[in-house]
């Protein structure tokens, strides 16, 4: 049955169904399925099949804003779940995360935002496309211990890399380290442009933001 509504799920995504994406989740939640499992087994292979789809040339760009606004609506149901099963409520750290200049791509970056915050990090989120002076500018405002960027494109990528750079012209590289993830980002990358780590997923992001915040 749970592997069912899965399955269902995936196709959902895939046939760029939001209402049916959003009734899935909902049904999937009532289950009593884990956000996670419902977010890691069946919205994020969905979106990863309507990408390649894409890429060959099957789907056009309408079918992927389709498909995203299906996993935007469900993941609205699916954050405050995630957030209620916060495990460590006192602050694990200041966290500033965006999607880098040029890049729209959200979906990814505020999962991790999300998962951060449900493990007890303050998250600033800048949101997307987010210009290199402004996360500088939040970082000093607030103080964050930590930086995230997220890029999805190749072209994006490098912007990363920039703002790196930026930090260091505005003598704040010494005070907050930056974690670096989305699709086109490895571990090479990462240490190339000079970033302390690099998550695959928003798991993965959540346990590098705390090695990272303690020091280790
Ligand atoms: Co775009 N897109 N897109 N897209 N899109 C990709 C990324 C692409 C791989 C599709 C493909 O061709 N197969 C391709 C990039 C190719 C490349 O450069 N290598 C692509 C392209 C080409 C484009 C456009 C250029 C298309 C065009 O206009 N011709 C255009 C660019 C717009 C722009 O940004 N300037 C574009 C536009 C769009 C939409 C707006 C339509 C839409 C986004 C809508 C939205 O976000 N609101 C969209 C979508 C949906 C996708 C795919 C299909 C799915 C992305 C997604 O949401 N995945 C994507 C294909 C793919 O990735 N398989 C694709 C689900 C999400 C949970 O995963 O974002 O990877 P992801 O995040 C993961 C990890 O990467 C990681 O954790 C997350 C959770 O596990 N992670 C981090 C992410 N950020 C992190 C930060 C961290 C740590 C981990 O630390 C800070």
């Amino acid at each position: 049955m749970d592997h069912e509504i899965i399955t269902q799920l995936i196709s959902a995504i895939v046939d760029g169904d939001p209402e049916l994406t959003v009734e899935l989740t909902r049904k999937a939640l009532a289950a009593g399925l884990e956000p996670l499992v419902i977010i890691d087994q069946g919205l994020i292979p969905g979106m990863e099949i309507v990408g390649q789809k894409f890429a060959c040339g099957d789907f056009f760009l309408p079918n992927l804003i389709i498909s995203a606004n299906g996993m935007q609506e469900a993941m609205m149901l699916l954050e405050p779940e995630l957030r209620a099963r916060q495990q460590e409520r006192k602050s694990a750290g200041k966290v500033v995360i965006g999607t880098v200049h040029g890049d729209i791509h959200e979906i990814g970056k505020s999962l991790v935002a999300t998962m951060l915050s449900a493990n007890g990090f303050q998250v600033f989120d800048l949101g997307v496309d987010v210009p290199v002076g402004t996360f500088i500018a939040k970082i000093r405002e607030t103080g964050a211990d930590l930086l995230g960027l997220s890029a999805l494109l190749t072209t994006t990528m490098v912007v990363q890399r920039e703002i790196i750079a930026a930090l260091k012209q505005a003598g704040l590289r010494e005070r907050v380290k930056v974690m670096v993830g989305g699709a086109p980002v490895t571990r090479n990358w990462a240490e190339e442009i000079g970033a302390d780590g690099y998550a695959e997923d928003a798991i993965g992001a959540v346990a590098l933001a705390k090695r990272l915040s303690s020091g280790v």
